[in-house]
């Protein structure tokens, strides 16, 4: 067994945990999953075991613990890949500030929108702050693909922890068939061929399992 383990929710919903997991995959970090299926009759007692929080993911490592999606991605950009941010100073406070918007805002999105990587529903939670918040999100696409993204597909370039804190966007906007302008519907493709998104997905499919009324 590696020394790190990630401990996270079910793929098909837990959008926090897909964030952290895609980091460590995209960084080539070789770790451990444990899985708490969420919404069950013991899963806070069972986070509660390894999250100070009651949230999900943790890392763990050795005796570190290691809470919270954004914290997680930067353990792993200080321990194993600097390049998970942008090298240029400006440009890292840029993705930094993005990245810290989409964990701390989007509330809209997030409420009427929930992950769920394997269902389709076509057109359903598209309320007017839905679009605005969408319309945001496809600024923030234009702006960084044009500022910064020339040497890659990703918002800066090659992948960063902007593009694991978009990941779960990703999964929306294909679930809940939004229609993009063509620079964002690329960069939507980009994050979707990535091996490790394909894997996510694949086994996201492969629970089945349906907790609707849950909001990640
Ligand atoms: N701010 C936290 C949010 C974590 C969070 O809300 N995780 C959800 C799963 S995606 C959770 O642990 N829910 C606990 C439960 O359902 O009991 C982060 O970024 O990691």
């Amino acid at each position: 067994m590696s020394k790190i383990t990630l401990v996270i929710g079910n793929k098909n919903y837990s959008s926090w945990s897909l964030r952290a997991w895609l980091t460590l995959k995209q960084a080539g970090v070789d770790f451990s999953e444990i899985t708490i299926f969420l919404d069950t009759p013991t899963t806070h007692q069972d986070i509660r075991r390894y999250s100070p929080t009651g949230g999900i993911p943790v890392l763990l490592d050795g005796d570190l613990t290691v809470w919270d999606s954004l914290a997680i991605c930067e353990y792993a950009a200080d321990k194993f890949a600097k390049w998970l941010w942008p090298e240029d100073m400006e440009a890292r406070a840029i993705a930094r500030s993005i990245s810290a918007e989409m964990h701390s805002g989007f509330p809209q999105l997030r409420q009427n929108m929930p992950m769920d990587c394997h269902s389709r529903y076509p057109g359903e939670g598209r309320k007017p702050e839905v679009e605005a918040e969408i319309d945001r999100i496809q600024t923030i696409c234009h702006q960084c693909r044009e500022k910064y993204g020339a040497n890659g597909d990703f918002l800066f370039g090659h992948f960063t922890i902007v593009d694991a804190m978009f990941a779960p966007v990703v999964s929306r906007f294909i679930t809940y068939g939004v229609k993009l302008d063509s620079v964002a519907q690329h960069y939507v493709n980009s994050i979707l061929v990535l091996p490790a998104m394909q894997e996510w997905l694949a086994a996201a499919a492969e629970e089945g399992d349906s907790v609707r009324s849950l909001i990640f």
